[in-house]
């Protein structure tokens, strides 16, 4: 009976160590700056909110949501340049905090999210960008603003979505380990009758 059941385990060990192997070897987006950076006191809130991370991230999932005392200040969609996403604030921009919720799509798809503030010491306010894209800049404000209050309502997304991952894998294993039972089990029976 032992030596049928070793070499299962010695495949399941394979297994799990291959499994792991490749966990630890796509790593998620980390952030390594921002502009303004977390906790600052900027003199007027900057044009453009600016998050760079260690690698570029996906486009698809990815948002920017700054919030201010008057509400959402984000007035264009993220834009993601090598390994930075910005944001285009707009508007009437009071003194005082801001919030900025993001949520990115690592480069091996898994999202990742957070939130910094920082502090406005003086008023500003910027007009509505005049760019090609300025027809559809009310409607993508808007949903912009809908990505942001999901963002805020939901700020442990990037952990679920990171530990289903590790869920399927412990249920894939779990299933081979169910299935190299069976075989030996069947194994050993069919040895039995033949004996
Ligand atoms: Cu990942």
């Amino acid at each position: 009976m032992r030596p049928i059941l070793r070499i299962p385990l010695i495949a399941l060990l394979t297994i799990v160590l291959a499994f792991s192997g490749v966990t630890a070897a796509s790593a998620h987006n980390v952030l390594e700056s921002t502009a303004p950076q977390d906790g600052a006191s900027v003199s007027t809130v900057p044009h453009r909110v600016v998050l760079t991370f260690d690698q570029p991230s996906e486009s698809i999932g990815t948002t920017i949501a700054v919030k201010g005392p008057d509400g959402p200040a984000t007035v264009s969609k993220a834009k993601l340049v090598n390994n930075t996403v910005a944001v285009v604030v707009g508007g009437k921009l009071p003194a005082g905090s801001y919030t900025v919720n993001w949520r990115v799509t690592s480069a091996d798809g898994h999202p990742v999210s957070g939130s910094f503030d920082f502090t406005a010491k003086k008023a500003t306010t910027y007009e509505a960008p005049a760019s090609p894209a300025s027809g559809t800049t009310g409607k993508s404000g808007s949903s912009d603003r809908d990505n942001g209050s999901q963002d805020a309502s939901t700020p442990s997304t990037s952990q679920s979505s990171g530990s289903l991952g590790t869920i399927l894998i412990v249920i894939g294993v779990a299933l081979i380990v169910v299935i190299i039972i069976v075989i030996a089990v069947v194994t050993l029976r069919r040895r039995r009758y033949s004996d």
